[in-house]
């Protein structure tokens, strides 16, 4: 690992392109459709990083929507709290999960949401991947 990580510093230093960068794939990405009258929701997916560098995520957009905030949850006595996140890292080789109670996607005004949304992720590297997630309706549990 860290021999490819050398040969991938000393190819960045050579000024050429490079094939073993992040890769950013997204796997069973959703954006629950917001409660009718709200331009807010948040979006759920596993994301893969396939690459043998480390990425950091650090914004995203989301077709039909006007800003994106990553977030995580956090307890504070007891008290779940949302809060947003500037950098989000995914190792290399590794997979995050953002999910209902945890780390998620914030998305804020609405205009009108796509069945399939194209989302796009953007690391620290200024590297963005773009991919189409599903528009689903919040269902009650009971
Ligand atoms: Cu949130």
């Amino acid at each position: 690992m860290n021999m490819i990580k050398k040969t991938a510093n000393l190819v960045c230093m050579l000024g050429l392109s490079l094939t073993t960068m992040a890769e950013l794939v997204v796997e069973d990405g959703y954006v629950r459709k917001p409660i009718p009258g709200r331009t807010m929701t948040a979006a759920f997916m596993d994301i893969h990083n396939t690459a043998t560098t480390d990425a950091v995520l650090t914004s995203a957009t989301l077709e039909g929507a006007r800003r994106v905030e990553i977030h995580t949850h956090t307890h504070e006595n007891g008290v779940m709290k949302m809060r947003e996140i500037a950098e989000l890292p995914i190792k290399a080789g590794q997979t995050v999960t953002l999910k209902p109670g945890g780390l998620h996607l914030m998305i804020f005004g609405i205009t009108q949401l796509p069945e399939n949304p194209t989302l796009e992720l953007c690391t620290a590297a200024k590297t963005c991947y773009s991919t189409t997630i599903e528009t689903r309706s919040l269902v009650k549990k009971n």
